[in-house]
């Protein structure tokens, strides 16, 4: 639990990285109340310093006395990582929101997008899962529809952009587009095939009933998020060459029949979102428009008529602040405002 405090200690794990970058830069534009910020980082980058406010602050590497004094520790590190570091950061007192997918599906550990499920905070034991970026902007637009009319079945294709999967993959999409382009040859690091002017459908590995982990994260965190099994989702999640923002197109089956009016209009009321949508002018959401925003853009809502109930739409959120950095704020923003004495 945490204690109530005009600012906290901060620490951000995994800060060297692309949502580690994010996280501190949220944290300043949200005046988030930080007495100190601690960086953490591998072995690797100790001796680098990154900024935060007008101080550079050094990166340092764990060891087990790393979390004594920290109030609230950030996770974006990576599973292992967390795996071994967040119940030690827990243990020495401090609340753990972790941005990998350790925790998100432990029935100890509550996986919190604020618009939708607040009210697992309460329950937490030290350790909140943040959960995958995909799942965040899904769920965020799914509630207020399920809360509507009752959503039976949602069928998802995602467009991800590189940042998900880190810094060297942004650098991979930068060469290679410039390779590419200058007619040289293409060097693969990152991703098993060259992503420039290509699509892989493909993102994290392989399952053996033929889905991908990423794909089957989309499954069981949206059902854990809407504490509701009974919403069957499938999903086909594909990378493409973006460099930030995460699109997917969401076929949805509802129980009871709602029109493309009235998702537009719930959607309009509900937070985190921003209906943008008149085709007929060419409005709809766009990777490069919704870089740097808070709110998941929705647009093209209309209906399916291939099904009883069905409503189609396009969604596009910032995966590296909604999905992942913000989300996380958002949470201790939360525990802030409940915080006991
Ligand atoms: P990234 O750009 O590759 O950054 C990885 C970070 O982890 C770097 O700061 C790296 O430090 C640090 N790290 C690596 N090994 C470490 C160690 N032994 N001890 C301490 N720090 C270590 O990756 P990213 O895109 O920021 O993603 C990081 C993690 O966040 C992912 O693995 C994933 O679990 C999670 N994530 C979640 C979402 C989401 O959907 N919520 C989205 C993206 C990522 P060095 O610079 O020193 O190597
Ligand atoms: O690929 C993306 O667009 C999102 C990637 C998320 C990610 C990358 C590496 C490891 C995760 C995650 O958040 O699920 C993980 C992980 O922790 O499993």
């Amino acid at each position: 639990m945490l204690k109530k405090k005009e600012k906290y200690i901060v620490a951000v794990v995994g800060a060297t990285g692309a949502v580690g970058n994010e996280m501190i830069a949220t944290l300043t534009q949200r005046q988030f109340p930080v007495a100190s910020l601690r960086l953490f980082a591998s072995e690797r980058s100790v001796g680098k310093s990154l900024r935060f406010r007008d101080t550079d602050l050094p990166v340092e590497a764990l060891d087990k006395n790393s979390f004594t004094g920290i109030d609230i520790a950030l996770f974006s590190a990576g599973g292992e990582r967390s795996k071994i570091w967040a119940p030690v950061a827990a243990a020495s007192g401090c609340v753990v929101i972790d941005n990998s997918s350790q925790w998100r599906m432990d029935p100890e550990v509550p996986l919190v997008v604020p618009e939708v499920n607040e009210h697992d905070l309460t329950w937490h034991k030290g350790i909140i899962a943040n959960p995958n970026c995909s799942t965040i902007q899904m769920v965020v637009v799914l509630k207020p529809i399920h809360d509507a009319a009752q959503i039976k079945r949602v069928v998802v294709t995602t467009f991800q952009s590189v940042s998900g999967t880190g810094k060297k993959a942004m650098d991979e999409l930068m060469q290679q587009t410039a390779d590419v382009l200058n007619f040289r040859p293409v060097i693969k690091n990152v991703y098993p095939h060259q992503i420039a002017f290509n699509c892989l459908p493909h993102i994290d590995s392989f399952l053996e009933n033929g889905y991908t982990k990423e794909e089957m994260k989309m499954v069981n965190e949206t059902k854990k998020i809407l504490g509701d099994d009974s919403v069957a989702v499938t999903a086909t999640t594909v990378r493409v060459p973006v460099f930030r923002c995460h699109s997917e197109s969401l076929n949805i089956e509802t129980i009871k029949k709602i029109t493309a009016n009235e998702v537009r209009a719930v959607l309009s009321a509900a937070p985190g979102i921003i209906v943008y949508d008149a085709p007929e002018k060419n409005i709809y959401p766009l990777a490069i428009d919704v870089a740097d925003k808070d709110e998941t853009y929705i647009g093209r809502v209309r209906e399916d008529d291939s099904v009883e109930n069905g409503i189609n739409m396009w969604i596009v959120s910032d995966n590296l602040r909604k999905g992942a950095a913000l989300n996380a704020i958002q949470i201790a923003e939360k525990l802030v405002e409940s915080a006991g004495q």
